[in-house]
């Protein structure tokens, strides 16, 4: 453990990650207005077990606990996201104190523990009012969220400084509106690419906002995956279908912000124009007021590729989803568990964006397990593994020359994952969802003691 942690510079930050509709319940409290997420979840259907995020972990009860939790791990940052439908439950116009009060509450305890608090904008709860009116297939919700930017930044701009704007805008457009799995449960497939247009233009505008009430860093957190060739993909085909799929995952969402524009989508049959949304200017004002201060990166598994079978069925798109290798380890979600996929990313960042890469932050990396309490605690050693071998991964891409800032494992507490519910559990710390008792995990203490080991050699 000392020797993963010496590996880690001076500053290096560690912390934790977890986003409003997981973890914080209370959803019909203090004024909130309806997110998407809660019309998706009253559903038949949509969500394992009929599971909601209704009472969630009630971290909007418990934030104290959390808190003491943090301050006990001794990281530097915490990650949290902000839910807009709190703060204006119609999306605009009107304001509810109480939502803002909740976060001003969160911030000052964050900094009395210790932690830098790192909000994100929007992780995925719209509020429901912006839907009705096309949600992020509308332009208008791109002013929509420069004007959540800048109520947020005004009231907790003088304590919060660094900002993420958007969580994986590339997997709220595929699941959210291409395959309807994720709320608003839209099965638009290629129809659904303005919603990455406006998505990054909204992250453009909301950016100019917290810029001009003072903030010091804006970043963005993307989900990338290396793509990998499937054991039997070896045509030109098969590499056609990689290049498109790592184009469409890891291109769309990040060339804008750090080259300035598109990649080149005509050439596998996706309209360059996202389906009519660019308008002249956009892209530079993508890339001006889009400019990152650093990358966030949510690293979980590499994707293995391979030429489609049947491109009609796939929507026109060259490529299908193959299974991983055999000699993976599966996490309880099935996804293997490839530690050196995170080196082969972040070392793979520096040779496409050379000096135009900002600095990265990790800002989710982590593991569901089936984790139980026995004996009053939890002994998730698989989780303890995982997350050795990524911090490790992260050393070695430091190595190779890879400016990596922090690392956020996701997540703190056990949560609500989205379309499986309470199925899959992410946390560092266990949360029995009939009582919401924490328990911290193994994993919580071997981080805690990694933190506290890294922050030993800084002072010898
Ligand atoms: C991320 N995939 O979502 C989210 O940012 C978190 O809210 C979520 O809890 C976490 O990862 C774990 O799932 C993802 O299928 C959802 O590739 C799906 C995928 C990746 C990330």
């Amino acid at each position: 453990m000392a020797a993963l942690a010496s590996r880690l510079p001076d500053g290096f930050r560690f912390g934790t990650s977890t986003a409003s509709y997981q973890i914080e319940g209370a959803a019909e409290e203090d004024g909130k207005g309806r997110s998407v997420w809660d019309t998706f979840t009253a559903l038949p259907g949509t969500v394992k077990d009929g599971d909601t995020g209704a009472v969630a972990c009630d971290h909007y009860h418990r934030f104290e606990e959390d808190v003491a939790l943090l301050r006990g791990l001794g990281g530097d940052a915490y990650r949290f996201s902000i839910s807009w439908p709190r703060i204006l439950p119609e999306g605009t116009g009107r304001i509810e104190p109480r939502g803002l009060d909740f976060y001003d509450r969160l911030v000052d305890a964050l900094l009395a523990a210790g932690v830098t608090p790192l909000p994100t904008l929007f992780h995925w709860d719209l509020p429901q009012a912006l839907e009705d009116r096309g949600g992020w297939l509308a332009r208008e919700t791109a002013d929509a969220f420069a004007g959540y930017a800048d109520t947020v930044a005004a009231r907790l701009g003088d304590r919060v400084h660094e900002w993420i704007t958007l969580n994986e805008p590339f997997i709220h457009m595929v699941f959210g509106y291409a395959l309807g799995t994720h709320a608003p449960g839209r099965t638009l497939m290629l129809d659904a690419l303005p919603v990455a247009h406006h998505q990054l233009l909204g992250h453009a505008r909301a950016a100019a906002a917290l810029r001009a009430r003072g903030a010091r860093a804006v970043l963005a957190s993307n989900n990338l995956t290396p793509v990998r060739l499937h054991e039997d993909g070896r045509t030109d085909a098969d590499r056609a279908a990689a290049a498109a799929y790592d184009t469409l995952h890891n291109r769309v969402f990040t060339d804008p912000l750090l080259l300035g524009g598109y990649p080149d989508l005509d050439a596998f049959g996706v309209p360059g124009d996202l389906g009519g949304a660019v308008r002249p200017g956009d892209t530079e004002e993508i890339a001006r007021d889009g400019r990152l201060d650093g990358l966030g990166v949510n690293y979980y598994n590499p994707t293995w590729i391979r030429a489609a079978a049947d491109p009609a069925a796939t929507g026109g798109l060259p490529f299908d989803l193959a299974e991983p290798p055999a000699e993976y380890a599966r996490t309880a979600f099935d996804w293997p568990v490839v530690p050196d996929g995170l080196s082969e990313l972040l070392t793979g960042l520096k040779e496409r964006y050379g000096d135009a890469l900002p600095p990265v932050t990790v800002t989710e990396n982590g593991c569901s397990q089936p984790d139980r309490v026995v004996g009053g605690s939890v002994d998730d050693e698989a989780r303890v593994r995982y997350l050795a071998g990524h911090l490790g991964a992260v050393a070695d891409a430091r190595d190779a020359g890879v400016d990596v800032a922090g690392y956020l494992v996701w997540s703190l507490l056990d949560n609500f994952e989205w379309a499986e519910g309470y199925s899959q559990r992410f946390g560092l710390v266990h949360v029995d969802f009939a009582t919401r008792t924490r328990t911290p995990k193994r994993s919580y203490a071997w981080y805690r003691d990694l933190i506290a080991a890294h922050r030993a050699g800084r002072k010898a």
